[in-house]
């Protein structure tokens, strides 16, 4: 260790500490270390390493600290954030604009000298009085290169628990990595706690220094703004990804079981709270991630690894008929961390959960009862539209045999799917790549959620489900998309699908689990195993094709007017979504590829062809 930091790591840490820290080799970590404590000022700092004991320690520590508190089931705790801190702030997530740096007019920045000035005054003495945490992760597999090492500072035991549930430990990978600049970094402080939970919320700040990959946090706790190896480190990842030419992204990967016992893999981009979790879990299936995932292509063909090895999922409307094997893990004994869910007797409610509930208990408002309202006189349920659990794939019965593999798994198709009431199909496959790059994932829209602050229910343009995370142009993200295909050899085929389309009566015109029938469809299409209907936006399945796997699948009969009304071609709602899109990317994305708009050009005309021949709305049997 170099001279000039060991005086003050050594009044810092406890020597075991010292000598988990010394016996990595890597100036830039103790710098950072070193770093951390001058300015956040912890009593001590303890550094965690792959041992069952330091992290049996941290969750220990979580329950002491009261970051989370016991339920009744052995190894469960719940975890408050506060009232205004139940969401990602994507309002105070901005980007350190280095002199010189272009990100494109669309991504929040500040600059760099006065974000660094602002956040680094707010984290100062921000971990007087508390224990500093050291946490080494590893951005998937181990051993993997597919892989990114990232240490986090923290003083929320919440935090790095969840780390230790979500993430692989990597204080291996940091040994590996010996002197190597190549790992991401984050320091987080809770800030000034009342009865635990962040109190200045409002000057909570996330900021994301892309130069130096790191990221400052302060002033929150909900783990979507505060577990720096999620959403943060994927604006970090995406910008690696565009240097080395691989792809970052906010995918699930699953394993789609076919016929003969074929395995599938197909990777599938929503926007938080659209179904992402619940399609990787859909039964019969593997998962491998549910939420964030590294694309390369190797040797022809895309692999795919899951960057994590946990879940941070919804729990709203987790019950044991629609989600039996979430709901088996939710009510077994182990390690499950609930967060802003209501807590009565020392057992978890949350809305959707099939249950009666208490009248009264405690939640993320504090004392709760039923009917309480806020200051604005609306009702507070009993659970967050965003309350969350946490717990590890592993605990899962349907993991993935491949979910570790350093090589990750072999993509045969890619699926874009929103929250749209009015336009796409249920399903839908592109006629080729390009044309899924541009229409299905470039031109993304989806209807806003709780899992942002801010209202929900408003339509936004949602780029590849990424946009929150983009950190590059979006003409160039969208352009190294484009550019994955050239070389490979097996082209991975790519799909839309819209689990919300509505009818005349504003009702769903679809099933919950009708998606347990179109991942089977795609894995048939990905292996050419049936034909497809072309129409002007896209290939669509056949009737016969669909009812033979409702039957098969779900023991369904697939009713001819359903699959008219859901597949229905909406001319008028798909021009209106192309202007739409066409004028974002004219007035919004300055680099924007021409081919883009060339290709957006041939779906109006088909459009526009459609029309003058049928009219607003299409049936499908103009095109069969
Ligand atoms: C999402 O909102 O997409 C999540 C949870 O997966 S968060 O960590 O908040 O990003
Ligand atoms: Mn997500």
């Amino acid at each position: 260790m170099e001279d000039r930091y060991a005086p003050l790591l050594k009044s810092k840490l406890t020597k075991q500490s010292f000598r988990n820290l010394a016996a990595l080799k890597n100036p830039k970590l103790h710098a950072f270390i070193a770093d951390s404590i001058a300015l956040c000022n912890p009593d001590s700092v303890f550094v965690c390493t792959d041992s069952k004991a330091d992290i049996a320690y941290m969750r220990r520590l979580a329950v002491e600290t009261g970051a989370e508190k016991p339920l009744n089931a052995p190894g469960h705790t719940f975890h408050f954030d506060g009232y205004f801190d139940q969401g990602r702030d994507k309002g105070s997530t901005k980007y350190l604009l280095a002199p010189g740096m272009h990100l494109g007019s669309s991504l929040n920045s500040i600059g760099k000298k006065e974000g660094l000035e602002e956040v680094r005054s707010l984290l100062k003495d921000s971990m007087v009085g508390r224990l500093m945490l050291v946490r080494f992760s590893c951005l998937g597999p181990v051993g993997s290169k597919f892989s990114i090492a990232g240490v986090q500072v923290t003083d929320s035991a919440y935090v790095a628990h969840s780390e230790d549930l979500l993430y692989r430990s990597g204080y291996q990978e940091f040994k590996r990595l010996g002197g190597s600049p190549e790992f991401f970094r984050v320091i987080h402080s809770s800030g000034a706690l009342k009865n635990c939970i962040s109190a200045d919320w409002q000057k909570r700040r996330v900021y994301i220094d892309l130069e130096d990959e790191m990221v400052y946090v302060i002033n929150t706790q909900y783990a979507g703004n505060t577990v720096g190896f999620k959403k943060l480190s994927l604006r970090l990842a995406i910008r690696k990804a565009d240097r080395e030419g691989w792809l970052a992204e906010h995918m699930l990967v699953m394993g789609v079981h076919g016929p003969n016992g074929r395995v599938t893999y197909i990777t599938g981009a929503f926007p938080s709270y659209c179904g992402k979790t619940s399609t990787a879990m859909i039964a019969g299936e593997t998962i491998v991630g549910d939420d964030l995932a590294y694309l390369r292509a190797v040797a022809g063909e895309v692999r795919a690894v899951n960057v994590e090895r946990g879940i941070f999922g919804i729990i709203k409307g987790v019950n044991p008929k629609d989600d039996p094997e979430i709901w088996r893990v939710l009510d077994s004994p182990g390690e499950v961390i609930f967060s802003n869910v209501l807590v009565a007797d020392g057992v978890p409610y949350w809305q959707g959960d099939g249950r009666e509930h208490p009248r009264e208990g405690v939640n993320y408002s504090g004392d709760w009862f039923a009917g309480k309202i806020d200051d604005e006189n609306r009702e507070i349920p009993c659970s967050h539209d965003n309350a969350r659990y946490t717990f590890r794939l592993s605990d899962l019965g349907n993991l993935d045999p491949g979910a570790d593999d350093p090589e990750g798994v072999v993509v045969g198709g890619i699926v874009y799917g929103g929250r749209d009431s009015d336009t796409l199909v249920p399903l839908l496959e592109s006629f080729d790549w390009q044309h899924g790059v541009i229409t299905m994932g470039a031109s993304l829209e989806s209807e806003t959620t709780a899992a942002t602050i801010g209202q929900a229910g408003v339509r936004t343009f949602q780029p590849m489900s990424n946009l929150d995370f983009v950190s590059i142009p979006l003409g160039r993200y969208v352009e190294n998309h484009l550019n994955f295909a050239g070389g490979l050899k097996k082209i991975p085929r790519i799909f839309a699908v819209n689990y919300f389309i509505k009818g005349n009566d504003a009702k769903y015109l679809t099933g919950m689990k009708d998606k347990y029938v179109w991942v089977k469809w795609m894995e048939l299409r990905v292996h050419g195993d049936v034909p497809a209907i072309k129409t002007p936006t896209g290939l669509i399945p056949r009737y016969e094709d669909l009812a033979g796997l409702f039957k098969k699948v779900l023991g369904l009969d697939y009713a001819l007017e359903a699959y008219d009304e859901q597949f229905k071609l909406r001319v008028p709602e798909n021009l209106s979504k192309l202007d739409r899109i066409e004028h974002i990317f004219r007035t919004q994305v300055t680099d924007t590829p021409a081919v883009l708009f060339e290709v957006l050009a041939g779906q109006r005309q088909a459009l526009l062809d459609a029309r003058a021949k049928f009219g607003d709305y299409v049936s499908v049997s103009r095109f069969a």
